[in-house]
């Protein structure tokens, strides 16, 4: 089979993972519909997926999870880059040869017993300039059906290989070989080896013992930004933990943006928003990784690396996200949701009460009230990102689309104020730097903590995270001042005295992008404050909304004793980087310290 490779590196590369790793069958995946459908027909069979009711959800399985399988592994992600100072205080590092020899020994016929699938897939639109291509090596039939949906995966792409093209090798398995005659489980693991290795001097990716989302469906986190944003620094791009939309106002005036916020903060939400403002609407192009580059016109333009969605399933619901609901509709695989008794889904808000004989995320009944919830907290759904009902005209667009804004926000009970307009590029990247947020389910970890998460690429920068504070820096001067897109910090998730939530989200949402649009416009109103441009009384659409004066005034004022605190707590992060961290940034925060201390704010 693998006689029909003309690419005679793919071919010798792909041979010697055989070599190591002796699975009993090769697959060379085509990317067809048939091909997926006879994989899900042989997982249903072994008890990996649970057909959904062919007229609830057409084309559409449930898979449950090893309960030690259910989160991407921070603290077992490895940036393997020659010397440790390369790979930065934030990261994991492992010497390369160190982490070589170790992979030597794991994946020593780790696939006996199991079939070795070959997936080509492109990150980006076939063909685009922008586009970058990897080979996942799996022994995971789960991992190729959902790579299927997430990126553009099959011959098309072996095709544009040609002979010698370039691409990043990527090695998975799920760590449990299978001696003949032993029956498999249904979700095989090994998640006391698991170990998830990134090599940006070499561009490869190595992945071992989980079969779960990020660890496994390698073209996301570990190639798209991992490995993609070493490339963007060597390259001058920027590969963005970041959403992508275009807004369009009344008058049928369009704008994109892009967004970055920490993982489960409600970026999905954001991606495919209904808007709640009559004549405004949002069309989505991504909803988590965007790779930007600086054009001639000396604009930025970005494009989705992605070709589907990995959106956390909690509290999606016909008010949150409509159109998530709609896109997971059919052809969609759920993982660990709950399953009703008439063999569709459920997880915790998709309704407000929960439908009898719900069966949880590990195949348990479950009754309401119970003390652990029905779906797991970082269940997903994967469904393509051609059935989203808004998804945007533009969104395979080779060039990309313009980005005339760029967002950070973070899950933040106070201090951040609901939106806020950076000075300058350098003063937004101090901003992209100062992201900080309450942690959730979406790793393995502590919930509700705050933690640094800059940029919101704490677990995906894949190399020193000062020197890439360094490349945004950069980029600012490559590209036009007028032209670059300006940038803004948000917060969704002010609480009052009380504890609840001051802004109510989602289509709401809207107001503060319209804020941001009628400012690009050079409509809306704004005040000068040390931490940016803050909106004028009045600027901001509150039309309908039951805020008290003292809420509005609470989610647009700059906390002064708050933001004191702030900025000690930064002044302490940043030296984290040392000598490593980029002045203009300490210049910022010695800036905003000054002038909250004069009385001048
Ligand atoms: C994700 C994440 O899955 O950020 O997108 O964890
Ligand atoms: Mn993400």
């Amino acid at each position: 089979m693998l006689d029909e490779l003309r690419h005679q590196k793919l071919k010798a590369w792909i041979q010697e993972i055989i070599e190591l790793c002796r699975p009993t069958k090769i697959v060379l995946c085509e990317g067809s519909e048939q091909e997926a459908r006879l994989l899900c027909e042989e997982m249903v069979k072994k008890g990996t997926l649970i057909a959904l009711d062919e007229k609830k959800r057409p084309g559409s399985f449930l898979a449950r999870s090893n309960p030690k399988d259910v989160a991407r592994v921070e603290e077992r992600t490895f940036i393997c880059s020659k010397t440790q100072i390369e790979a930065g205080p934030t990261n994991n590092w492992r010497d390369p040869d160190e982490m070589l020899t170790h992979l030597q020994q794991l994946f020593q016929g780790c696939m006996h017993g199991r079939t070795m699938y070959v997936v080509a897939f492109s990150m980006g639109p076939i063909g685009s300039h922008f586009s970058r291509v990897g080979v996942q090596l799996t022994d995971s039939p789960y991992a190729v059906i959902n790579m299927r949906l997430m990126t553009r995966m099959g011959k098309d792409v072996l095709d544009i290989l040609e002979e010698d093209g370039e691409f990043v090798p990527c090695v998975h398995s799920v760590g449990v070989p299978l001696p003949v005659g032993q029956k498999d489980v249904p979700w095989p693991c090994s998640p006391e080896k698991t170990v998830i290795a990134h090599f940006p001097h070499t561009k490869s990716i190595w992945s071992f013992g989980s079969g779960y989302g990020g660890n496994a469906l390698l073209g996301k986190k570990c190639f798209a930004l991992r490995i993609a944003s070493y490339m963007g620094k060597e390259e001058k791009w920027l590969a963005e933990h970041m959403l992508i939309v275009g807004i369009t106002n009344p008058n049928g005036k369009k704008r994109y943006v892009a967004a970055a916020f920490p993982s489960a903060c409600g970026k999905t939400n954001l991606a495919m928003m209904q808007a709640a403002l009559p004549g405004w609407k949002v069309e989505c192009v991504g909803d988590d990784i965007a790779w930007m580059h600086l054009a001639e016109d000396g604009r930025l333009y970005a494009i989705n690396p992605e070709a589907g969605f990995f959106g956390v399933a909690p509290g999606t619901s016909q008010r949150s996200n409509p159109n998530a609901l709609a896109t997971c509709r059919k052809n969609a695989i759920f993982t660990n949701v709950a399953l009703t008794s008439d063999k569709d889904v459920w997880w915790e808000g998709l309704t407000s009460a929960p439908p009898e004989g719900v069966i949880d995320w590990q195949g348990m009944p479950w009754q309401p009230g119970a003390a652990q919830p029905a779906a797991h907290p970082n269940s997903r759904f994967t469904a393509s990102a051609s059935q989203c009902p808004i998804i945007d005209p533009h969104w395979e667009d080779p060039q990309g689309v313009p980005i005339s804004a760029i967002i950070f926000g973070g899950r933040r009970s106070n201090t951040i104020p609901l939106v806020a307009e950076a000075l300058d590029w350098e003063h937004g990247t101090f901003m992209g730097a100062c992201v900080s947020s309450e942690t959730t389910a979406a790793a393995a970890g502590d919930i509700g903590k705050l933690r640094h998460d800059p940029f919101a690429m704490l677990p995906f920068c894949g190399y020193n995270m000062a020197d890439y504070f360094q490349h945004w820096l950069d980029m600012g001067k490559l590209g036009i001042a007028d032209r670059l897109p300006r940038i803004y910090s948000v917060n969704w998730f002010n609480k009052d005295a009380q504890g609840q939530y001051i802004w109510p989200g989602f289509g709401d949402n809207i107001r503060v992008l319209k804020w941001i649009f009628e400012r690009l416009d050079g409509t809306a109103a704004a005040k000068k404050t040390p931490i940016g441009y803050l909106p004028q009384e009045g600027s901001l659409d509150l039309s309908g909304l039951q805020l008290s004066p003292e809420q509005r005034s609470s989610l647009i004022s700059l906390q002064a004793g708050l933001w004191q605190n702030e900025m000690k707590e930064m002044r302490s992060y940043f030296q984290k980087f040392a000598d490593r961290l980029p002045k203009p940034l300490l210049q910022q925060l010695e800036r905003i310290e000054q002038q909250l201390a004069s009385e001048k704010v």
